[in-house]
């Protein structure tokens, strides 16, 4: 499986959200796509965005009660008891696991989620993610086509998710629930310089839809904000979210030997598939948020041609002469 998308511009190239150890998921991506639906440009008629993959179930999530730009109100009175306890129980377990695997920027936000023991109000992490950043999360029903996220990132709005996985999903669930992105994603949003980048992403987001470039852009999400490294003094550690939020990941891709952990290049990143199945076959590390920053900085145009140039490379190959990180 690799993520060839079978809509050609704005169709989704990722799989599903990892939340965990991938499992087989028929060959296509789950990624909902303004092309090809009813609600092309992404905005929301009430009905789930058009998926597709196995079965083309649409995503979770009741869409009716979302507005035309995707957003709804956290819907609170959803949670019950046995919500919050698998909230809670996630949580412990990933962060028990943080010291020595995480970036020290993700542990010291972590707390800034709130109480560990129940799934937080998002206006109280906006609260305080807006004196921070300026950023804030606003609640979604669950995967929204790609141009309404960009949108949404472009306005440093985070779409957060919030139904949580069943008790029985525990180890893994398909799509990104509120403990991917809440845990995953948003506690670097306190960080200024990696929000400035998530921000600069969006931007260049509504770009690449007009470029038919989606997929190329949403390798370099896939290699960063969901599964990226980043070198420090102590080492190489996490700050993707699907890596944070990933139980057995998390270890995996900072410590297993012989996986190739390559130095950051837009161009290579954006060359690389990925599979969807199993943990990444290939991680990317950057030396600062300030590299991924300023890579962000240049229009991607032409960026775009240099990479349509070149061959696709394969996950799990680390090219001749390219700097790799082995543990
Ligand atoms: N929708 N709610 C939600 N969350 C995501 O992370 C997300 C999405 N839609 C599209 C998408 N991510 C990917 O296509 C990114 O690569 C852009
Ligand atoms: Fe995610």
């Amino acid at each position: 499986m690799n993520d060839s998308p079978t809509h050609p511009q704005c169709g989704p190239s990722a799989g599903p959200h990892p939340s965990g150890p991938a499992v087989p998921l028929g060959d296509r991506p789950m990624y909902p796509s303004a092309e090809g639906s009813t609600l092309a440009k992404g905005v929301n008629q009430g009905v789930a965005p058009v998926t597709y993959g196995k079965g083309d179930r649409p995503p979770r999530g009741d869409y009716a009660r979302a507005g035309s730009d995707y957003t709804c109100e956290q819907d609170y009175a959803q949670y019950s008891a046995a919500d919050h306890e698998t909230y809670r129980r996630l949580y412990a377990r990933q962060l028990q696991q943080l010291p020595g695997l995480a970036c020290d920027e993700f542990i010291d936000a972590v707390n800034q989620l709130g109480a560990p023991d129940h799934i937080p109000r998002f206006g109280e992490v906006s609260e305080r993610l807006m004196k921070a950043t300026g950023w804030q999360i606003v609640s979604v029903p669950g995967l929204i086509p790609e141009e309404a996220f960009f949108a949404l990132l472009a306005d440093k709005r985070f779409p957060v998710t919030d139904w949580i996985r069943k008790p029985e999903e525990f180890d893994y669930v398909v799509e990104p629930d509120v403990f991917h992105d809440l845990f995953g994603h948003v506690p670097l949003l306190f960080n200024p310089t990696f929000a400035g980048y998530m921000q600069a992403y969006g931007v260049g987001g509504l770009k690449a839809a007009r470029l038919n470039a989606c997929e190329l852009l949403a390798r370099l999400y896939w290699y960063t904000v969901e599964f990226g490294l980043i070198s420090t003094p102590m080492g190489l550690r996490a700050y993707g979210a699907g890596i944070l939020s990933s139980a057995g990941e998390l270890t995996h891709s900072v410590k297993t030997p012989g996986v190739p952990r390559v130095a950051f290049g837009l161009d290579r990143l954006m060359r690389t598939r990925y599979r969807i199945d199993t943990y990444q076959a290939t991680y990317f590390f950057i030396d600062s948020f300030q590299q991924l920053f300023d890579a962000t900085a240049p229009d991607f145009t032409p960026v775009y041609g240099v990479v349509r140039g070149l061959d696709e490379v394969e996950a799990g190959i680390v090219l001749p002469g390219e700097r790799s990180f082995s543990v």
